[in-house]
């Protein structure tokens, strides 16, 4: 396979190319009235890297919508592709070019905002287009199966704060296709005289594909100043028992009954708070107030969790009510930019939510507040979730700031408030956003009592049905996504469930799935009604802190997990770490842990 630089192009808003030109090599080049300086490195192979910024040389505004480097691409089919998702529940998988096609074309609700959930760019790909967030590999007819066959080519963005970065795949000839690297600003106004500097891009191959993502981590993390030095991560959290309707006294009853367990953090999830949006009032299921919670959390010996949803609130909160003015807008009407819709929330319209405007002084002010007030009450470990929602289009207080800067703002906001020395879990969050201000990150979509999603719980047409609540869909990006753990974050694979009661999860599938969250390194809490849970239970999570321990600690020397079938087999079936096998039937979810069934 080689990769061979042919065009830089560029686009505005309205989707309208703003010039193309042929590329020889470092330079400036023209494109319409932006001038972009295009510099490669010189690297051992004759794969490309370069560093390039964007200015714009002319006399208006500009609102860019993205630059890409379109290389050519000369394989031997068929052409596999790791689709690398989004955001933390976005899908990882392997696609073939021709054969599948982006999700986005799935979606027959006409809601765009979708698949801005799922995508940097949240308009539909091409029909013939295969894309990838942040990073991709590609292999063709010469990569073989196996654990340590090359040949594969890994490409990657330095880093996605500043804008994101997106691998569009599409053919152009017989064994021969275009992978478009996309700079995406998603519409920031760029203007005149000023010049906007964009993340590097390399590609690197001659190792095997989860070699080559693992180096590509490590790459991230250092240049990113990723947060990877927390301690390994044991605890409690209320959602994937209790889901929305927890309640003080469900917690209560857990603390009790928690003293016996190893857990650190004893983490309260969605449904204590007033509205979505008024975080720090309790509602009447929680008759304590977010102190005194805190304080029976601390006095059981843990440390206290919180979950909040801070970019989002509900129409009916009361933040809404007293800052009309922090809510984005839609470019097209100028009213309420959606943030989020999910019925449980109520909130006055249904579900819908609002994006709160992360590029206001104001918002900003109220997020950095926010996190010191919820640190003050008492909680270290903040869970902050769908996070995602400022990046939807729409217009913001500043435009000329990109969908990633809203994101990352918001982020920075609440770091300060809650200080450097708090835990903070990304969930919902634009991957490459959030390098180097999490100190773990959900990698996977949510668990749920059962290894398949509900029959009756279809995606209603949406185009993305791998990211529906299912522990295989879990189970398929914690090992995608292994090699990140400890490079850029701690990996949060989402709760084990012990329970073998109240639930659909057969004891063979709650084994694996606890064994792959083991051999994962990643984070262990646990989110079941203790209660419910006895010594087998107690057993199985003593052994799973045990292996992942030390799977952590390999992590931390740079010998992360690894999933030898990432290109393989669609989801992937096998994770090995210290010198542990896990092979599952993702059909039964059932596993085989070095030769012994599970
Ligand atoms: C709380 C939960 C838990 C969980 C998170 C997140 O409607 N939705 O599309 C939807 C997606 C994800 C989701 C909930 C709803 O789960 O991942 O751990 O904190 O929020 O609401």
């Amino acid at each position: 396979m080689r990769l061979i630089p042919e065009r830089l192009t560029a686009s505005d808003l309205n989707g309208t190319t703003i010039g193309t030109v042929r590329v020889s090599g470092s330079g400036t080049y023209q494109l319409g009235p932006l001038s972009v300086d295009l510099n490669f490195e010189h690297t051992a192979t004759d794969l490309p890297a370069w560093t390039w910024s964007v200015a714009n040389a002319g006399d208006e505004p500009v609102s860019v919508w993205s630059v890409s480097l379109v290389l050519g691409v000369e394989y031997r089919g068929p052409l596999r592709i790791f689709r690398h998702g989004y955001q933390s529940w976005s899908s990882c998988d392997v696609a073939t070019l021709g054969v599948h096609r982006d999700p986005s074309l799935g979606n027959t609700t006409g809601i765009e905002l979708i698949q801005g959930v799922h995508h940097a760019d949240q308009r539909n790909a091409a029909p013939d287009e295969l894309r990838s967030e942040f990073v991709t590999v590609l292999a063709d007819a010469n990569v073989p199966a196996g654990p340590l066959a090359t040949g594969a080519i890994r490409i990657g963005f330095d880093a996605g704060v500043d804008h994101d970065g997106t691998f569009r795949l599409r053919a152009s000839g017989a064994e021969r296709a275009e992978l478009r690297s996309e700079a995406f600003l998603g519409g920031a106004r760029l203007d005149p005289g000023v010049r906007f500097g964009l993340h590097g891009v390399s590609a690197a191959d001659g190792k095997p594909s989860t070699t080559l993502l693992a180096d590509w981590a490590r790459r991230v993390g250092a240049l990113g100043a990723a947060r990877t030095s927390a301690a390994f991560q044991v605890g409690w959290c209320s959602w994937y028992h209790y889901f929305h309707d927890v309640t003080e006294a469900d917690l209560r009853s857990n603390l009790a009954a928690s003293g016996s367990w190893p857990f650190d953090v004893f983490q309260l999830d969605d449904g204590f708070q007033a509205a979505i949006g008024d975080w720090l009032v309790t509602n009447n299921k929680f008759p304590s107030d977010l102190a005194g919670l805190a304080q029976s959390i601390a006095a059981e010996g843990h440390t206290p969790g919180l979950w909040l949803a801070p970019f989002i609130a509900a129409p009916n909160s009361q933040v809404v009510a007293d800052h009309p003015e922090w809510v984005a807008t839609t470019r097209e009407t100028g009213g309420p930019l959606p943030g989020m819709l999910n019925p449980p929330w109520g909130g006055g319209m249904d579900g819908l939510m609002f994006a709160l405007d992360t590029t206001h002084p104001d918002v900003l002010a109220h997020l950095e507040d926010l996190g010191r007030q919820v640190r003050d009450a008492g909680y270290d470990y903040l869970k902050l979730d769908f996070t995602f929602a400022p990046s939807f289009d729409g217009a913001f207080w500043d435009p000329t700031m990109t969908p990633a800067q809203r994101v990352r703002a918001g982020y920075d906001a609440v770091r300060r408030g809650a200080g450097e020395d708090a835990f903070i879990l990304g969930c919902g969050a634009p991957l490459s956003h959030v390098v180097g201000v999490v100190d773990g990150n959900r990698i996977g979509s949510d668990v749920d009592p059962r290894w398949h999603p509900r029959t009756d719980d279809d995606d209603d047409g949406q185009g993305y049905p791998e990211t529906m609540p299912a522990t295989v869909h879990a189970f398929r990006n914690t090992l995608a996504r292994s090699f990140m753990h400890r490079s850029l974050w701690l990996n949060d694979p989402d709760c084990v469930m012990l329970r073998t009661t109240e639930t659909d999860l057969d004891p063979a599938a709650v084994r694996t799935w606890a064994r792959t969250v083991a051999l994962s390194g990643g984070m262990v809490l646990v989110s079941d009604d203790l209660a419910l849970l006895g010594p087998d239970a107690r057993q199985l999570l003593d052994e799973v802190v045990t292996l992942g321990r030390a799977v952590d600690a390999a992590s931390l020397a740079m010998q992360p997990a690894r999933c030898d079938d990432l290109l393989d087999a669609n989801p992937p079936t096998t994770l090995s770490a210290g010198g542990h096998e896990l092979v599952v039937d993702v059909a039964t979810g059932h596993g085989v842990l070095d030769g012994v069934p599970q």
